[in-house]
């Protein structure tokens, strides 16, 4: 009935893991499986690298740039914020994002510098928050056996490790823990499961918070 119709929106769904746990091919997959139910989704990461912060983020990251490890926090927070806006008018006009690390990789990777947290997340205040957020959890040894890391700055094992016990600081109730040894059809099958469940509920009414 006209002018009661309220459009349903889109849910914030983000993929979290240490480096080489699947996300980035588990994302496109995902974002492939809603398509195909229907729906419209976006593939969604950060840092967004296209972007003139996510280039000064990107140039750190290769090692072609130094910078301390308060103000390249505070850039990658920056590259989240210039997504923000935009991230809510997808969502708001029934767009579904998968997105590709967020605000925990911010904490987990600063924080395991040795950062202190509360500050790590202040400059996360008031940005989206997630719908559902999925953790796929390998350990540091095994992702590390999986083709290896590249060249940049925290593909290490010894950091990743670090990364790992504070990523486990952060995990809450609203976190789906998936276990990213399993079979990549698995991997796959889990994450359609809880991410469809999500989707339902924002077309449902769930109202999007900060
Ligand atoms: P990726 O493009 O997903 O491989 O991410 C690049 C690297 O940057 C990866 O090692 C994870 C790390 N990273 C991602 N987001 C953040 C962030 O917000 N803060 C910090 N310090 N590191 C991040
Ligand atoms: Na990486
Ligand atoms: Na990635």
């Amino acid at each position: 009935i006209e002018g009661n119709k309220k459009e349903s929106r889109g849910a914030l769904i983000v993929l979290e893991g240490l480096d080489r746990s699947g996300k980035s091919s588990q994302c496109s997959r995902l974002v492939s499986y809603l398509e195909g139910e229907g729906l419209s989704a976006e593939l969604w990461r950060f840092p967004d690298r296209t972007t003139n912060v996510g280039q000064m983020i990107s140039a750190y990251l290769t090692n072609a740039s130094q910078l301390d490890d308060h103000t390249i926090h505070l850039l990658f927070s920056a590259n989240r914020w210039e997504k923000r806006s935009l991230m809510e008018t997808k969502l708001k006009s029934g767009t579904t994002l998968i997105v590709d690390r967020y605000s925990y990789s911010g904490v987990a990777f600063s924080s395991a510098k040795g950062l202190d947290i509360d500050w790590c997340k202040s400059p996360e205040n008031g940005l989206l928050a997630p719908d559902l957020v999925a953790y796929l959890d390998i350990s540091p040894d095994k992702a590390a056996e999986r083709g290896g890391y590249g060249d940049e700055r925290y593909e290490k094992l010894e950091f990743q490790q670090k990364v790992a016990e504070h990523y486990k600081v952060l995990h809450d109730t609203s976190w789906k823990i998936v276990d990213a040894c399993q079979p990549i059809e698995d991997v796959e099958k889990q994450l359609q499961e809880i991410a469809l469940a999500c989707v339902k509920q924002c077309q449902q009414g769930k109202p999007l918070s900060s």
